[in-house]
């Protein structure tokens, strides 16, 4: 642990860990289940286009999810863009803006409009107060994405897309698992899409799936990431291929047996996190709900430069140096990185909480790569960062004069 200020890394020091640590270190589950499925796939020589253990994940997604379908896909980006093809949603949607890139990229990929809308700065999710400002002519629909895992508003999201005719669909890339007024996250709007990346806590190497209660959409979808074959030398509809391999799915089965434990141990690191956060002025770890089942992937803060003594960019110059890989997730915001920048230059008079969230959020690594000690050696170094700030900022100051 740092005592002196010349031990800091950025201030010529070793760092504090030898080897880099990552907010997006996979969780892997048993190593010999998951290549037992392995060799199933292998032996049975059916590696992609609906095999065996495809299926099996799907049905598995249905019944954790109490949903009538799930459509496994190749990643959470292309379900987006199935989903949102499927439903026929076109002209200009209305989405948040501090949000992973892909969340844009999808609709702009099919030449549809993103529109940014700002977020309540206390859920981090898309504001529904400031969605009816952005309604047009060209408006066919909502998405919603239910950031660090934490619902959006739905009910409030519902009455709106009701009122205006529009479709409301969800991003629940950070959301499985995880649910809302006691129902699970998959169940609402028009459909629902998964992440599985390697980075999420329940990943399929790469992998995504649509989940929706509409039994048309589900059937369209399944053509569509399928080429639109329907049977051999069939095509009925225009497709791509999104098709999820075997071998994602028996990582997807691999990740079912030890969902709990990932689950339990994100819990734990987020509240050994929070005890000694909550000790630290100027640092605020979000909270998640007690009454809502949550899946605790995140361990994302917000710094307040005042109290904390530095700003967010300062502290994770310093972390990074110490091996800490903080993330600076979701900075800029979407609207300041192109092509949405140059296209739709006005959106940051929009965008006032999403402007000041994205400066001062960071995200620390969790998961099962982490244990009690490592998370307490991050907790000490930001308690040590935050009481010496203004000595640690001269000293960097006069290095850099010098
Ligand atoms: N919607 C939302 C709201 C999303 O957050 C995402 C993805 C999507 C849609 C799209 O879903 P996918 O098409 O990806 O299924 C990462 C992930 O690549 C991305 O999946 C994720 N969101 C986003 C939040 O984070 P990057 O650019 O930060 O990834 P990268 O390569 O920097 O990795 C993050 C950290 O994890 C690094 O420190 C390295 C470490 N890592 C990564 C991989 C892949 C490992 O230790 N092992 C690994 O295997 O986007």
């Amino acid at each position: 642990m740092n005592q002196r200020l010349e031990d800091l890394a950025i201030l010529g020091g070793k760092p504090t860990f030898e080897h880099q640590l990552h907010v997006g270190r996979p969780n892997i589950g048993n190593r010999d289940f998951f290549l037992s499925q392995v060799n199933e796939v292998l032996d049975n020589r059916w590696l992609t286009n609906s095999g065996p253990k495809v299926n099996e994940f799907e049905r598995k997604i249905e019944e954790y999810i109490g949903v009538k379908h799930a459509i496994a896909i190749t990643n959470g980006t292309v379900a987006l863009e199935l989903l949102i093809r499927a439903a026929g949603i076109k002209g200009e949607v209305i989405i948040p803006s501090f949000t992973f890139v892909a969340c844009a990229h999808a609709f702009q990929w099919q030449e549809i409009k993103p529109v940014f809308c700002d977020i309540d700065p206390n859920t981090h999710n898309i504001d529904p107060l400031e969605i009816e400002k952005h309604i047009t002519p060209n408006t066919t629909a909502i998405m919603g994405v239910h950031l660090w895992g934490r619902s959006c508003n739905i009910e409030v999201l519902e009455q709106i897309s009701k009122k205006h005719n529009l479709k409301l669909m969800f991003d629940a890339s950070h959301a499985f698992a995880c649910s809302y007024k006691g129902k699970m996250i998959g169940n609402f709007g028009i459909g629902e899409v998964f992440s599985f990346h390697a980075t999420k806590f329940f990943n399929t190497l790469e992998g995504g799936a649509i989940v929706t209660n509409d039994d048309e959409l589900a059937s369209k979808i399944r053509l569509m990431k399928n080429f639109g074959f329907q049977g051999y030398d069939n095509v009925t509809y225009i497709g791509t291929n999104g098709k999820m391999n075997e071998i994602s799915a028996s990582m997807g089965l691999t990740s079912f047996n030890s969902i709990d434990s990932f689950i339990a141990k994100n819990k734990e690191n987020y509240y050994l996190y929070k005890n000694e956060f909550d000790k630290i002025d100027g640092i605020k770890l979000i909270d998640y709900s007690d009454s809502e089942r949550n899946n605790y992937q995140y361990i994302a803060c917000e710094i307040e430069e005042q109290k904390f003594g530095m700003s967010r960019t300062e502290l994770i110059d310093i972390l990074i140096k110490e091996n800490i890989l903080a993330r600076k997730y979701f900075f800029p915001g979407i609207h300041k990185m192109e092509p949405y920048r140059s296209l739709y230059p006005y959106s940051s008079m929009f965008l006032q909480e999403t402007e000041k969230l994205a400066n001062k959020i960071i995200s620390f690594p969790t998961g099962t790569a982490m244990d009690y000690n490592s998370i307490m050696l991050v907790t000490n170094l930001v308690s040590f960062i935050h009481q010496y700030a203004g000595e640690i900022k001269n000293k960097l100051q006069e290095a850099y004069v010098s």
